[in-house]
Protein backbone atom coordinates (compact mmCIF):
# COMPACT_ATOMS: atom_id res chain seq x y z
CA UNK A 1 0.00 0.00 0.00
CA UNK A 2 2.84 2.64 0.74
CA UNK A 3 4.63 1.78 -2.35
CA UNK A 4 0.76 2.56 -4.23
CA UNK A 5 0.69 5.70 -2.22
CA UNK A 6 3.99 6.79 -3.34
CA UNK A 7 3.58 6.20 -6.87
CA UNK A 8 0.09 8.55 -6.60
CA UNK A 9 2.19 10.90 -5.52
CA UNK A 10 4.19 11.22 -8.94
CA UNK A 11 1.53 11.29 -10.85
CA UNK A 12 -0.04 14.56 -12.66
CA UNK A 13 -2.74 16.54 -12.02
CA UNK A 14 -4.42 18.02 -15.21
CA UNK A 15 -5.94 21.75 -14.20
CA UNK A 16 -8.46 22.46 -16.60
CA UNK A 17 -9.87 26.19 -16.94
CA UNK A 18 -11.38 28.41 -19.60
CA UNK A 19 -8.27 30.39 -19.88
CA UNK A 20 -4.34 29.49 -19.25
CA UNK A 21 -2.75 31.66 -16.42
CA UNK A 22 -1.27 33.19 -19.11
CA UNK A 23 -1.77 35.79 -21.65
CA UNK A 24 -0.33 35.31 -24.83
CA UNK A 25 -0.02 38.03 -28.06
CA UNK A 26 1.59 37.37 -31.01
CA UNK A 27 4.37 39.51 -31.84
CA UNK A 28 5.45 37.51 -35.43
CA UNK A 29 3.91 34.72 -37.17
CA UNK A 30 5.83 31.99 -34.96
CA UNK A 31 6.51 33.71 -32.14
CA UNK A 32 5.07 34.99 -29.24
CA UNK A 33 4.76 36.92 -25.69
CA UNK A 34 3.70 35.08 -22.73
CA UNK A 35 2.94 36.68 -19.49
CA UNK A 36 2.34 35.07 -16.47
CA UNK A 37 -1.61 36.62 -15.09
CA UNK A 38 -1.18 35.86 -11.55
CA UNK A 39 -4.59 35.29 -10.26
CA UNK A 40 -6.06 33.05 -7.18
CA UNK A 41 -6.38 29.93 -9.06
CA UNK A 42 -2.51 30.78 -10.15
CA UNK A 43 -0.79 30.88 -6.88
CA UNK A 44 -2.96 28.33 -5.35
CA UNK A 45 -1.90 25.50 -7.57
CA UNK A 46 2.14 26.58 -7.34
CA UNK A 47 1.77 26.22 -3.69
CA UNK A 48 0.78 22.52 -3.66
CA UNK A 49 3.45 20.04 -3.10
CA UNK A 50 4.41 17.15 -4.65
CA UNK A 51 2.06 17.83 -7.58
CA UNK A 52 3.04 18.18 -11.05
CA UNK A 53 0.59 20.05 -12.10
CA UNK A 54 -0.05 21.31 -16.34
CA UNK A 55 -2.82 23.43 -17.46
CA UNK A 56 -5.30 23.30 -20.25
CA UNK A 57 -7.14 26.10 -21.33
CA UNK A 58 -7.77 28.71 -24.46
CA UNK A 59 -4.80 30.93 -24.36
CA UNK A 60 -7.45 34.06 -25.02
CA UNK A 61 -6.17 34.79 -28.96
CA UNK A 62 -8.10 33.39 -31.86
CA UNK A 63 -4.61 31.65 -33.88
CA UNK A 64 -6.59 30.98 -37.50
CA UNK A 65 -3.16 29.07 -38.54
CA UNK A 66 -1.38 25.90 -38.40
CA UNK A 67 2.08 27.66 -38.10
CA UNK A 68 0.63 29.74 -34.74
CA UNK A 69 -1.47 27.26 -33.19
CA UNK A 70 2.14 25.04 -33.32
CA UNK A 71 4.85 27.69 -32.10
CA UNK A 72 2.24 28.71 -29.73
CA UNK A 73 1.86 25.15 -28.23
CA UNK A 74 6.05 24.97 -27.99
CA UNK A 75 5.92 27.87 -26.36
CA UNK A 76 3.26 27.44 -23.80
CA UNK A 77 5.20 23.83 -23.22
CA UNK A 78 7.40 25.85 -21.64
CA UNK A 79 5.43 26.98 -18.77
CA UNK A 80 3.50 23.53 -18.31
CA UNK A 81 0.67 25.16 -20.14
CA UNK A 82 -1.45 23.11 -22.94
CA UNK A 83 -3.91 25.01 -25.40
CA UNK A 84 -6.84 24.27 -26.30
CA UNK A 85 -7.83 26.35 -30.13
CA UNK A 86 -11.27 27.75 -30.31
CA UNK A 87 -12.54 29.21 -33.65
CA UNK A 88 -13.68 32.82 -33.56
CA UNK A 89 -18.13 31.87 -34.15
CA UNK A 90 -17.67 29.33 -30.82
CA UNK A 91 -16.09 31.52 -28.25
CA UNK A 92 -19.04 33.74 -29.82
CA UNK A 93 -21.59 31.24 -28.55
CA UNK A 94 -20.13 29.50 -25.55
CA UNK A 95 -18.19 32.12 -23.99
CA UNK A 96 -20.19 35.38 -25.25
CA UNK A 97 -23.12 33.75 -24.78
CA UNK A 98 -24.09 30.62 -22.63
CA UNK A 99 -21.39 31.34 -19.97
CA UNK A 100 -21.52 35.26 -19.35
CA UNK A 101 -24.84 35.91 -20.90
CA UNK A 102 -26.68 33.02 -19.39
CA UNK A 103 -24.77 31.04 -16.75
CA UNK A 104 -23.00 34.00 -14.92
CA UNK A 105 -26.17 36.27 -14.60
CA UNK A 106 -28.27 33.01 -13.30
CA UNK A 107 -25.66 31.80 -11.02
CA UNK A 108 -25.39 35.12 -9.50
CA UNK A 109 -29.43 35.97 -8.96
CA UNK A 110 -30.05 37.95 -11.66
CA UNK A 111 -32.00 35.62 -14.12
CA UNK A 112 -31.52 34.52 -17.48
CA UNK A 113 -31.77 37.30 -20.39
CA UNK A 114 -35.63 38.10 -21.22
CA UNK A 115 -34.58 38.93 -25.51
CA UNK A 116 -33.60 35.61 -25.50
CA UNK A 117 -36.38 33.81 -23.96
CA UNK A 118 -38.95 36.00 -25.70
CA UNK A 119 -37.14 36.15 -28.68
CA UNK A 120 -36.52 33.19 -30.17
CA UNK A 121 -35.54 29.64 -28.25
CA UNK A 122 -33.26 28.89 -31.28
CA UNK A 123 -30.81 31.37 -30.19
CA UNK A 124 -30.57 29.81 -26.46
CA UNK A 125 -30.26 26.12 -27.89
CA UNK A 126 -27.55 27.26 -30.33
CA UNK A 127 -25.81 28.78 -27.52
CA UNK A 128 -25.97 25.89 -25.52
CA UNK A 129 -25.00 23.46 -28.34
CA UNK A 130 -21.71 25.77 -28.91
CA UNK A 131 -20.84 25.05 -24.97
CA UNK A 132 -21.01 21.47 -25.51
CA UNK A 133 -19.52 21.53 -28.68
CA UNK A 134 -16.45 23.74 -26.93
CA UNK A 135 -16.52 21.70 -23.46
CA UNK A 136 -15.90 18.52 -26.55
CA UNK A 137 -12.88 20.39 -27.82
CA UNK A 138 -11.75 20.83 -24.09
CA UNK A 139 -11.85 16.60 -23.79
CA UNK A 140 -10.05 16.11 -26.63
CA UNK A 141 -7.28 17.69 -25.35
CA UNK A 142 -7.54 16.36 -21.83
CA UNK A 143 -7.43 12.85 -23.28
CA UNK A 144 -4.47 13.41 -25.06
CA UNK A 145 -2.39 14.05 -22.64
CA UNK A 146 -4.09 12.04 -19.81
CA UNK A 147 -2.00 9.40 -18.60
CA UNK A 148 -3.04 6.32 -16.58
CA UNK A 149 -3.32 7.26 -12.52
CA UNK A 150 -3.67 10.84 -13.53
CA UNK A 151 -6.19 13.44 -11.89
CA UNK A 152 -8.11 16.23 -13.69
CA UNK A 153 -9.65 19.27 -12.04
CA UNK A 154 -12.13 21.34 -14.23
CA UNK A 155 -12.84 24.72 -13.11
CA UNK A 156 -15.90 26.88 -13.00
CA UNK A 157 -19.32 27.24 -14.70
CA UNK A 158 -17.43 27.29 -18.51
CA UNK A 159 -16.70 23.66 -18.23
CA UNK A 160 -19.99 22.01 -16.76
CA UNK A 161 -20.23 20.02 -19.38
CA UNK A 162 -16.74 18.53 -19.63
CA UNK A 163 -16.73 15.96 -16.55
CA UNK A 164 -19.37 13.68 -18.78
CA UNK A 165 -17.54 14.47 -22.27
CA UNK A 166 -14.35 12.85 -20.09
CA UNK A 167 -16.26 9.80 -18.46
CA UNK A 168 -17.46 8.81 -21.87
CA UNK A 169 -14.21 8.41 -23.08
CA UNK A 170 -12.87 6.74 -19.88
CA UNK A 171 -14.84 5.70 -17.13
CA UNK A 172 -11.82 5.35 -14.83
CA UNK A 173 -10.74 8.83 -15.32
CA UNK A 174 -10.54 10.57 -11.24
CA UNK A 175 -12.24 13.95 -12.12
CA UNK A 176 -12.55 16.74 -9.76
CA UNK A 177 -14.78 19.62 -10.57
CA UNK A 178 -14.86 23.06 -8.40
CA UNK A 179 -17.29 25.81 -9.62
CA UNK A 180 -15.52 29.69 -8.32
CA UNK A 181 -19.29 31.67 -8.58
CA UNK A 182 -21.82 30.69 -6.07
CA UNK A 183 -24.38 27.68 -6.98
CA UNK A 184 -28.05 29.24 -6.68
CA UNK A 185 -31.07 27.38 -5.29
CA UNK A 186 -32.52 25.03 -6.88
CA UNK A 187 -35.89 27.48 -7.56
CA UNK A 188 -33.21 29.88 -10.02
CA UNK A 189 -31.78 26.67 -11.15
CA UNK A 190 -34.48 25.34 -12.62
CA UNK A 191 -35.64 27.90 -14.78
CA UNK A 192 -32.45 26.79 -17.00
CA UNK A 193 -34.07 25.55 -20.16
CA UNK A 194 -30.49 22.87 -20.30
CA UNK A 195 -30.92 22.13 -15.89
CA UNK A 196 -30.48 18.56 -16.13
CA UNK A 197 -28.12 17.54 -18.68
CA UNK A 198 -25.75 19.94 -17.03
CA UNK A 199 -26.41 18.26 -13.16
CA UNK A 200 -26.36 14.71 -14.56
CA UNK A 201 -22.95 15.92 -16.43
CA UNK A 202 -21.19 17.91 -12.75
CA UNK A 203 -22.38 14.25 -10.75
CA UNK A 204 -20.40 12.46 -13.43
CA UNK A 205 -17.41 14.16 -11.59
CA UNK A 206 -15.97 12.15 -8.13
CA UNK A 207 -15.71 15.29 -6.13
CA UNK A 208 -17.84 18.25 -6.56
CA UNK A 209 -16.75 21.78 -4.60
CA UNK A 210 -18.33 24.64 -3.61
CA UNK A 211 -16.78 28.03 -1.92
CA UNK A 212 -19.46 27.44 0.85
CA UNK A 213 -21.63 25.03 2.38
CA UNK A 214 -24.97 27.41 1.34
CA UNK A 215 -23.78 26.53 -2.32
CA UNK A 216 -23.18 22.82 -1.91
CA UNK A 217 -26.97 22.18 -0.22
CA UNK A 218 -28.11 24.15 -3.16
CA UNK A 219 -26.46 21.78 -5.51
CA UNK A 220 -27.93 18.81 -3.62
CA UNK A 221 -31.47 20.18 -3.04
CA UNK A 222 -31.16 20.91 -6.93
CA UNK A 223 -30.28 17.06 -7.80
CA UNK A 224 -32.82 15.68 -5.62
CA UNK A 225 -35.83 17.74 -6.94
CA UNK A 226 -35.27 18.30 -9.90
CA UNK A 227 -33.53 15.05 -11.10
CA UNK A 228 -35.07 13.01 -8.44
CA UNK A 229 -31.81 11.85 -7.29
CA UNK A 230 -30.85 10.66 -3.78
CA UNK A 231 -28.71 13.02 -1.26
CA UNK A 232 -26.51 11.24 1.07
CA UNK A 233 -24.50 13.02 3.79
CA UNK A 234 -21.65 12.47 1.48
CA UNK A 235 -23.29 13.84 -1.87
CA UNK A 236 -25.50 12.71 -4.08
CA UNK A 237 -26.14 8.66 -5.42
CA UNK A 238 -25.82 8.82 -9.02
CA UNK A 239 -25.64 5.39 -11.44
CA UNK A 240 -24.73 3.35 -8.73
CA UNK A 241 -22.21 5.28 -7.02
CA UNK A 242 -21.89 8.44 -4.82
CA UNK A 243 -20.61 11.89 -6.37
CA UNK A 244 -19.06 13.39 -3.50
CA UNK A 245 -19.82 17.15 -2.90
CA UNK A 246 -18.89 18.99 -0.67
CA UNK A 247 -17.41 23.10 0.80
CA UNK A 248 -13.68 23.87 -0.25
CA UNK A 249 -13.13 27.40 1.15
CA UNK A 250 -10.53 29.21 -1.43
CA UNK A 251 -7.70 31.17 0.19
CA UNK A 252 -4.97 33.31 -0.57
CA UNK A 253 -1.34 33.45 -0.04
CA UNK A 254 -1.26 36.25 2.72
CA UNK A 255 2.49 35.33 2.62
CA UNK A 256 2.82 37.17 -0.61
CA UNK A 257 0.94 40.49 0.12
CA UNK A 258 3.43 40.63 3.36
CA UNK A 259 6.66 40.28 1.77
CA UNK A 260 5.30 42.87 -1.35
CA UNK A 261 4.81 45.69 1.79
CA UNK A 262 8.35 44.86 2.99
CA UNK A 263 9.47 46.25 -0.05
CA UNK A 264 11.53 49.58 0.08
CA UNK A 265 9.98 50.67 -2.94
CA UNK A 266 6.43 49.80 -2.08
CA UNK A 267 6.77 50.87 1.62
CA UNK A 268 8.50 54.67 -0.20
CA UNK A 269 4.69 54.47 -1.90
CA UNK A 270 3.46 54.22 1.00
CA UNK A 271 4.25 57.18 2.84
CA UNK A 272 3.87 59.20 -0.10
CA UNK A 273 -0.06 58.02 -0.17
CA UNK A 274 -0.07 58.69 3.15
CA UNK A 275 0.80 62.16 2.99
CA UNK A 276 -1.45 62.84 0.25
CA UNK A 277 -4.28 61.56 2.18
CA UNK A 278 -3.10 63.31 5.56
CA UNK A 279 -6.30 64.67 7.65
CA UNK A 280 -8.36 62.37 5.31
CA UNK A 281 -10.13 58.54 5.84
CA UNK A 282 -9.69 56.45 2.72
CA UNK A 283 -12.44 54.28 1.75
CA UNK A 284 -11.56 51.54 -0.71
CA UNK A 285 -13.47 49.83 -3.52
CA UNK A 286 -11.58 47.13 -5.63
CA UNK A 287 -13.21 45.28 -8.32
CA UNK A 288 -13.96 44.20 -11.65
CA UNK A 289 -16.63 46.38 -13.18
CA UNK A 290 -18.97 44.06 -12.94
CA UNK A 291 -22.90 43.64 -12.34
CA UNK A 292 -22.46 41.39 -9.68
CA UNK A 293 -20.47 43.63 -7.30
CA UNK A 294 -22.58 46.26 -6.66
CA UNK A 295 -20.95 49.39 -7.42
CA UNK A 296 -23.60 51.58 -8.27
CA UNK A 297 -24.63 50.71 -4.64
CA UNK A 298 -21.25 51.02 -3.13
CA UNK A 299 -21.52 54.81 -4.70
CA UNK A 300 -24.77 55.54 -3.87
CA UNK A 301 -24.50 54.92 -0.55
CA UNK A 302 -21.54 57.03 -0.47
CA UNK A 303 -23.52 59.96 -1.69
CA UNK A 304 -26.32 59.28 1.47
CA UNK A 305 -23.37 59.68 3.72
CA UNK A 306 -21.76 62.54 2.50
CA UNK A 307 -25.47 63.68 2.87
CA UNK A 308 -26.36 62.61 6.12
CA UNK A 309 -22.86 63.17 7.81
CA UNK A 310 -21.84 66.68 6.69
CA UNK A 311 -18.57 66.66 8.95
CA UNK A 312 -17.22 64.18 7.08
CA UNK A 313 -17.66 65.85 3.79
CA UNK A 314 -13.98 66.97 3.71
CA UNK A 315 -12.68 64.07 6.10
CA UNK A 316 -13.05 60.95 3.36
CA UNK A 317 -12.58 59.87 -0.02
CA UNK A 318 -13.75 56.88 -1.58
CA UNK A 319 -10.93 55.28 -3.97
CA UNK A 320 -13.06 52.84 -6.60
CA UNK A 321 -10.47 50.45 -8.86
CA UNK A 322 -12.85 49.29 -11.51
CA UNK A 323 -11.35 47.15 -13.64
CA UNK A 324 -13.29 47.10 -17.32
CA UNK A 325 -14.61 43.74 -17.98
CA UNK A 326 -16.70 42.07 -20.80
CA UNK A 327 -16.80 45.74 -21.99
CA UNK A 328 -18.43 43.63 -25.85
CA UNK A 329 -21.69 42.81 -23.66
CA UNK A 330 -24.40 45.70 -23.63
CA UNK A 331 -25.21 44.91 -20.38
CA UNK A 332 -22.10 46.04 -18.78
CA UNK A 333 -21.43 49.25 -21.25
CA UNK A 334 -24.46 50.77 -19.44
CA UNK A 335 -23.12 49.89 -15.86
CA UNK A 336 -20.19 51.85 -17.04
CA UNK A 337 -22.28 54.99 -17.89
CA UNK A 338 -24.29 54.60 -14.91
CA UNK A 339 -21.05 54.38 -12.38
CA UNK A 340 -19.51 57.14 -14.65
CA UNK A 341 -22.99 59.03 -14.26
CA UNK A 342 -23.36 58.56 -10.03
CA UNK A 343 -19.27 59.19 -9.48
CA UNK A 344 -19.91 62.43 -11.60
CA UNK A 345 -23.44 63.78 -9.64
CA UNK A 346 -21.19 62.83 -6.30
CA UNK A 347 -18.35 64.66 -6.94
CA UNK A 348 -19.88 67.75 -8.67
CA UNK A 349 -22.25 67.91 -5.47
CA UNK A 350 -19.16 67.54 -3.19
CA UNK A 351 -16.01 68.24 -4.53
CA UNK A 352 -14.10 71.53 -4.15
CA UNK A 353 -12.12 73.43 -6.66
CA UNK A 354 -8.82 71.24 -5.12
CA UNK A 355 -10.60 68.08 -4.08
CA UNK A 356 -13.42 65.01 -5.50
CA UNK A 357 -14.50 62.92 -2.51
CA UNK A 358 -14.73 59.81 -4.86
CA UNK A 359 -11.02 59.05 -7.10
CA UNK A 360 -12.68 56.38 -9.51
CA UNK A 361 -9.83 54.86 -11.67
CA UNK A 362 -11.48 52.55 -15.12
CA UNK A 363 -8.35 50.35 -14.98
CA UNK A 364 -6.41 47.21 -13.08
CA UNK A 365 -3.12 48.27 -10.99
CA UNK A 366 -0.09 46.87 -10.56
CA UNK A 367 0.72 44.29 -7.98
CA UNK A 368 2.81 46.53 -5.54
CA UNK A 369 0.53 49.61 -6.32
CA UNK A 370 -2.10 47.29 -5.20
CA UNK A 371 -0.78 46.32 -1.65
CA UNK A 372 0.52 49.40 -0.90
CA UNK A 373 -3.08 51.01 -1.56
CA UNK A 374 -4.65 47.97 0.83
CA UNK A 375 -2.19 49.00 3.67
CA UNK A 376 -2.82 52.58 3.44
CA UNK A 377 -7.09 52.07 3.72
CA UNK A 378 -9.01 52.71 6.55
CA UNK A 379 -12.16 50.98 5.59
CA UNK A 380 -12.72 48.24 2.46
CA UNK A 381 -15.91 48.50 1.36
CA UNK A 382 -17.06 44.78 -0.55
CA UNK A 383 -20.42 45.89 -1.62
CA UNK A 384 -20.98 42.57 -3.99
CA UNK A 385 -24.71 41.71 -4.63
CA UNK A 386 -23.50 38.15 -5.55
CA UNK A 387 -20.07 36.68 -4.71
CA UNK A 388 -18.59 33.14 -5.36
CA UNK A 389 -16.07 33.98 -2.44
CA UNK A 390 -14.53 37.40 -2.86
CA UNK A 391 -10.67 37.31 -2.85
CA UNK A 392 -10.35 41.16 -2.33
CA UNK A 393 -11.54 41.56 1.56
CA UNK A 394 -8.90 38.61 2.26
CA UNK A 395 -6.31 41.02 0.44
CA UNK A 396 -7.53 43.57 1.92
CA UNK A 397 -7.05 41.65 5.76
CA UNK A 398 -3.31 40.52 4.61
CA UNK A 399 -2.18 44.24 3.91
CA UNK A 400 -3.82 45.50 7.30
CA UNK A 401 -1.26 44.33 10.21
CA UNK A 402 0.02 47.57 11.12
CA UNK A 403 -3.60 50.21 10.26
CA UNK A 404 -6.06 47.59 11.49
CA UNK A 405 -8.94 48.95 9.24
CA UNK A 406 -12.20 47.71 9.16
CA UNK A 407 -13.79 45.68 6.56
CA UNK A 408 -17.69 46.00 5.39
CA UNK A 409 -18.74 43.03 3.55
CA UNK A 410 -21.98 42.04 1.77
CA UNK A 411 -23.55 39.06 3.58
CA UNK A 412 -24.00 38.00 0.00
CA UNK A 413 -20.37 37.17 -0.57
CA UNK A 414 -19.55 33.74 0.24
CA UNK A 415 -16.13 35.64 2.31
CA UNK A 416 -19.36 36.48 4.76
CA UNK A 417 -19.41 32.75 5.98
CA UNK A 418 -15.73 32.88 7.44
CA UNK A 419 -14.94 36.68 7.98
CA UNK A 420 -18.45 37.51 9.05
CA UNK A 421 -17.22 37.90 12.77
CA UNK A 422 -14.57 40.45 12.06
CA UNK A 423 -16.12 42.49 9.37
CA UNK A 424 -19.50 44.66 9.30
CA UNK A 425 -21.72 42.70 7.14
CA UNK A 426 -24.34 44.66 5.27
CA UNK A 427 -27.10 44.30 2.45
CA UNK A 428 -25.76 46.21 -0.20
CA UNK A 429 -29.83 46.35 -1.82
CA UNK A 430 -30.14 48.43 1.55
CA UNK A 431 -28.43 51.88 0.53
CA UNK A 432 -29.70 53.70 4.14
CA UNK A 433 -27.84 50.57 5.62
CA UNK A 434 -24.73 50.72 3.75
CA UNK A 435 -24.36 54.53 4.79
CA UNK A 436 -24.62 53.70 7.93
CA UNK A 437 -22.71 50.94 7.92
CA UNK A 438 -19.46 53.61 6.69
CA UNK A 439 -20.40 55.86 9.84
CA UNK A 440 -19.76 52.94 12.12
CA UNK A 441 -16.53 51.81 10.19
CA UNK A 442 -15.01 55.55 10.73
CA UNK A 443 -16.36 56.28 14.03
CA UNK A 444 -15.12 52.37 15.46
CA UNK A 445 -12.79 52.36 18.20
CA UNK A 446 -9.55 51.41 18.02
CA UNK A 447 -9.68 48.88 20.31
CA UNK A 448 -12.73 47.44 18.57
CA UNK A 449 -11.36 47.61 15.32
CA UNK A 450 -8.03 45.62 16.93
CA UNK A 451 -10.63 42.67 17.85
CA UNK A 452 -12.28 42.62 14.99
CA UNK A 453 -9.38 42.65 12.56
CA UNK A 454 -7.72 39.79 14.72
CA UNK A 455 -10.25 37.41 13.96
CA UNK A 456 -10.16 37.75 10.29
CA UNK A 457 -6.16 37.77 10.22
CA UNK A 458 -6.10 34.62 11.85
CA UNK A 459 -8.49 33.27 9.52
CA UNK A 460 -7.06 34.43 6.13
CA UNK A 461 -3.30 33.30 7.06
CA UNK A 462 -4.33 29.46 8.04
CA UNK A 463 -6.95 29.04 5.52
CA UNK A 464 -4.66 29.77 2.64
CA UNK A 465 -4.87 29.23 -0.81
CA UNK A 466 -2.31 26.12 -0.65
CA UNK A 467 -4.80 24.88 1.85
CA UNK A 468 -7.88 25.10 -0.24
CA UNK A 469 -6.35 23.63 -2.97
CA UNK A 470 -4.85 20.52 -0.56
CA UNK A 471 -7.55 19.47 0.54
CA UNK A 472 -9.08 19.17 -2.50
CA UNK A 473 -6.51 17.32 -4.48
CA UNK A 474 -6.47 15.07 -1.68
CA UNK A 475 -9.99 14.37 -1.77
CA UNK A 476 -9.64 13.37 -5.14
CA UNK A 477 -7.20 11.02 -4.41
CA UNK A 478 -9.08 9.88 -1.83
CA UNK A 479 -11.92 8.77 -3.74
CA UNK A 480 -9.36 6.86 -6.43
CA UNK A 481 -7.47 5.27 -3.45
CA UNK A 482 -10.79 4.02 -2.76
CA UNK A 483 -11.58 2.77 -5.94
CA UNK A 484 -8.39 0.69 -6.15
CA UNK A 485 -8.68 -0.99 -3.00
CA UNK A 486 -12.74 -1.39 -3.71
CA UNK A 487 -11.46 -3.75 -7.14
CA UNK A 488 -9.01 -5.59 -5.28
CA UNK A 489 -11.23 -6.90 -2.44
P1 LIG B 1 -13.64 37.53 -9.27
O1 LIG B 1 -15.08 37.81 -9.57
O2 LIG B 1 -12.68 38.05 -10.23
O3 LIG B 1 -13.36 35.97 -9.04
P2 LIG B 1 -12.39 38.17 -6.59
O4 LIG B 1 -12.46 36.92 -5.82
O5 LIG B 1 -12.62 39.39 -5.78
O6 LIG B 1 -13.43 38.22 -7.79
O7 LIG B 1 -10.95 38.25 -7.25
C1 LIG B 1 -10.56 39.36 -8.01
C2 LIG B 1 -9.04 39.39 -8.12
O8 LIG B 1 -8.69 40.36 -9.10
C3 LIG B 1 -8.37 39.80 -6.82
O9 LIG B 1 -7.18 39.07 -6.69
C4 LIG B 1 -8.08 41.30 -7.03
O10 LIG B 1 -6.90 41.75 -6.38
C5 LIG B 1 -7.92 41.40 -8.51
N1 LIG B 1 -8.45 42.70 -8.99
C6 LIG B 1 -9.74 43.05 -9.07
N2 LIG B 1 -9.85 44.32 -9.53
C7 LIG B 1 -8.60 44.75 -9.72
C8 LIG B 1 -8.05 45.98 -10.16
N3 LIG B 1 -8.82 47.01 -10.52
N4 LIG B 1 -6.71 46.07 -10.24
C9 LIG B 1 -5.94 45.03 -9.88
N5 LIG B 1 -6.39 43.87 -9.46
C10 LIG B 1 -7.70 43.72 -9.37
C11 LIG B 1 -14.16 34.76 -9.11
C12 LIG B 1 -15.46 34.75 -8.28
C13 LIG B 1 -15.13 35.11 -6.83
C14 LIG B 1 -14.12 34.11 -6.27
C15 LIG B 1 -12.90 33.99 -7.19
C16 LIG B 1 -11.98 32.85 -6.76
O11 LIG B 1 -16.40 35.67 -8.83
O12 LIG B 1 -16.31 35.10 -6.05
O13 LIG B 1 -13.67 34.57 -5.00
O14 LIG B 1 -13.32 33.71 -8.54
O15 LIG B 1 -12.64 31.64 -6.67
Amino acid sequence: QVENIENHSKQKLLVVANRLPITASRIGEDSWSLEVSAGGLVSALLGVNEVDAKWIGWAGVNVPDEVGKISLTKALAEKSCIPVFLEEDIVDQYYNGYCNNILWPLFHYLGLPQEDRLATTRSFETQFNAYKRANELFADIVCEHFEEGDSVWCHDYHLMFLPKCLKERNRNMKIGWFLHTPFPSSEIHRTLPSRSELLQSVLDADVVGFHTYDYARHFVSACTRILGLEGTPEGVEYQGRVTRVAAFPIGIDANRFKRVLENPDVQENIKIMEERFRGRKVLLGVDRLDMIKGIPQKVLAFEKFLEENPEWQDKVILIQIAVPTRTDVPEYQRLTSQVHEIVGRVNGRFGTLTEAPIHHLDRSIGFDALCALYAVTDVTLVTSLRDGMNLVSYEFVACQESKKGVLILSEFAGAAQSLGAGALLVNPWNISELAASYAQALNMSPDEREKRHRHNYAHVTTHSAKHWAEMFVSELKDTALEDKMRTRQ
